[in-house]
């Protein structure tokens, strides 16, 4: 049976001129410690300059490439964005951090020490009359069964105490490896474009195909369709509407593509940030038009 589980939200309060941003795949740590260290200034730079305006945050997942909580140590690393989340907290705007794929070996330092609200599965919100669904996308819709079977591996706790027990210069060290592999390789699929975007194919698109089946089964329970299902996980900016209504949103990454949604007024726009110059605004992203699938 295809996930169906989801957290009811509790609906943040949005003030006027207030807006919501979302943005993920950051996988600091990849290619390596310098090359994220340059992106994680201009995360920095990011978060500084929506602050003001900002109701909440919702990072959508893979925020580390590699993340794991033993209980007196934590991967070195990316302590600016850390404290930056932390300061977000403090100041009162909610920090949603959703668990990824490469970084959901949390086990309450990240609750306790930086504020943030932790989620671990897909999330319904409604926000001034729009109904959208939140989640990273890693393991939804049909397809991707050698990961489906390696996520049982990653959540079990049997397995994550014996990583536990191993020194962490070894853990760490193979996981950071493996987990750069890996990464790596969904980034060259989603590059293939000169342009840095991939037109997708919808039927070849799980979660394209996860949406429909979200779209179908709110439908078949008599409640209001998803104005926007927003995911992160493939590194593939899309804001695509559906046959059914509603629109296909993916935030892209901070690695190549540095885009991110904005909630305001209810309307939900993928915008990609420039790296270079300093403006609060970012541009309005251009995708390719996609052909739907009859
Ligand atoms: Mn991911």
């Amino acid at each position: 049976m295809e996930d169906l589980r989801h957290v009811m939200a509790i609906t943040p309060l949005t003030s006027e001129g207030s807006v919501i941003y979302l943005l993920s795949d950051f996988h600091l740590g990849s290619p390596n410690v310098k090359a994220s260290h340059d992106r994680e200034q201009i995360l920095l730079r990011f978060f500084e300059e929506t602050a003001d305006r900002a109701s909440a945050y919702y990072l959508l997942g893979d925020v580390f490439d590699f993340w794991f909580e033993l209980k007196h140590a934590i991967p070195k690393h990316f302590v600016r964005l850390q404290g930056c989340l932390a300061r977000l907290s403090d100041r009162g705007i909610p920090v949603h951090y959703f668990t990824g794929n490469h970084d959901l070996w949390t086990f309450g330092y990240l609750e306790s020490e930086l504020g943030v609200i932790l989620h671990r599965d897909t999330l319904e919100v409604e926000w001034e009359g729009r109904h959208l669904l939140l989640a990273h996308g890693d393991g939804k819709g049909p397809g991707d069964h050698g990961y489906k079977r390696l996520r049982r591996i990653f959540n079990s706790s049997w397995c994550q105490r014996m990583f536990a027990w191993l020194h962490p210069d070894l853990s760490f060290g193979l996981a950071q490896h493996f987990s750069r592999g890996s990464r790596l390789a969904q980034i060259s699929n989603a590059t293939a474009n000169p342009e840095g975007i991939t037109p997708f194919d919808p039927n070849q698109e799980w979660l394209y195909q996860y949406c429909l089946r979200q779209q179908t089964r709110r439908q078949l329970c008599g409640l209001p369709r998803f104005d926007y299902l927003v995911f992160g996980h493939r590194h593939l900016p899309v804001h695509c509407p559906l046959p059914q209504g509603g629109i296909y949103v993916n935030l892209g990454d901070w690695i190549t593509h540095f885009t991110y949604g904005r909630f305001e007024n209810g309307q939900l726009e993928l915008l990609s940030y420039p790296q270079n110059e300093p403006t609060g605004h970012g541009r309005r992203f251009q995708q390719t038009p996609i052909d739907h699938p009859s």
